[in-house]
């Protein structure tokens, strides 16, 4: 039976915002992994930063805890170590995850927790007006950098693969079949999967908008030097580059449950899933 993760919440994103198609993409992945019967509804629960990517927890029927600022994946991570068998997601921006909470990043590679996640990429502190992030590119003019930011931006990516990274893939908030493809791909991850959004914002950050023509899509990507140079291809800055997009690198560890004894013994224990009235489902009705 198809799930429903509507949720009667007015949406607030701007019209046209991407942010609507990685909703979607989410919504169909997480439709068809339980459809196809390889996980059920209360398998998953999701945490989010804030911003205007968070939005997203309340327009989706999936448990979870909306955080505050920086700290969607420590939180991600807290859940996993409370119940190893569910399926946790973290949305979080590039200014909460790479300015705020950047500490969290690195370490979440290093864990191998068994979870994903979902970064929206657009280059903007959008929802508080569009400051420049660690992302947004050298010389980008806002109310916060009237002379264009002097920072050069830093590459999350080839940071991701110097961290041990298992899983990092990157998509295009304009390609709703690639995200779900993507998407599921990350999900199936034994450990941590990072997966880079490239979106664009409407109203900020204007120029760093449009960048389709700069990215094409690559195999499923096993080796670490082609990652690196996958990496290499995009910097950040406006409209420079060629921007890879599909799974830049994947490899094969023992996750962070997987090592630990205590969460070994726990995964796949049927009696340990949640039930819908544990204390991370929502009070969303559905519609
Ligand atoms: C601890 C803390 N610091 C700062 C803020 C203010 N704040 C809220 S949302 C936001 C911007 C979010 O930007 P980003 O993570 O890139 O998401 P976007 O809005 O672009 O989706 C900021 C700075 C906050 N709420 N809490
Ligand atoms: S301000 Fe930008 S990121 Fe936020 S909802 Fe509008 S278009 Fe989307």
């Amino acid at each position: 039976m198809k799930p429903n993760l509507n949720t009667k919440s007015e949406n607030t994103w701007c019209p046209g915002c991407p942010n609507h198609m990685i909703l979607a993409a989410t919504k169909q992945t997480i439709s068809k992994l339980i459809e196809s019967k390889k996980a059920k509804h209360t398998d998953f629960a999701i945490t989010t930063d804030i911003g205007c990517h968070a939005k997203i927890f309340d327009y989706l029927n999936l448990s979870g805890i909306y955080c505050l600022h920086g700290r969607a994946l420590p939180t991600a991570i807290g859940i996993k170590l409370g119940n190893p068998n569910l399926k946790v997601l973290a949305f979080v921006g590039d200014g909460a995850m790479y300015a705020e909470g950047m500490e969290h990043f690195i370490h979440a590679f290093k864990h191998n927790a068994n979870m994903t996640l979902i970064l929206h990429d657009n280059q903007s502190f959008s929802l508080t007006t569009g400051q420049p992030t660690p992302t947004s590119q050298q010389g980008y003019i806002s109310k916060a950098s009237p002379l264009g930011t002097f920072d050069r931006p830093f590459n999350p990516i080839k940071l991701a693969l110097a961290s041990n990274a298992t899983f990092v893939a990157r998509t295009s908030a304009r390609d709703i079949k690639h995200m779900t493809e993507v998407f599921t791909k990350a999900i199936k991850h034994t450990g941590f999967s990072f997966v880079e959004v490239i979106q664009d914002c409407l109203i900020f950050n204007k120029e760093a908008n449009n960048k389709d023509s700069l990215m094409y899509k690559i195999q499923d990507n096993k080796d670490k030097k082609g990652a690196e140079q996958y990496a290499e291809e995009f910097d950040y800055n406006s409209k420079s580059g060629k921007i890879p997009i599909g799974i830049i690198y994947q490899s094969k560890e023992r996750s962070l449950e997987e090592k630990w004894p205590q969460l070994k013994k726990q995964l796949n224990k049927k009696n340990n899933l949640p039930k819908k009235s544990n204390i991370l489902t929502k009070i969303i009705p559905t519609k």
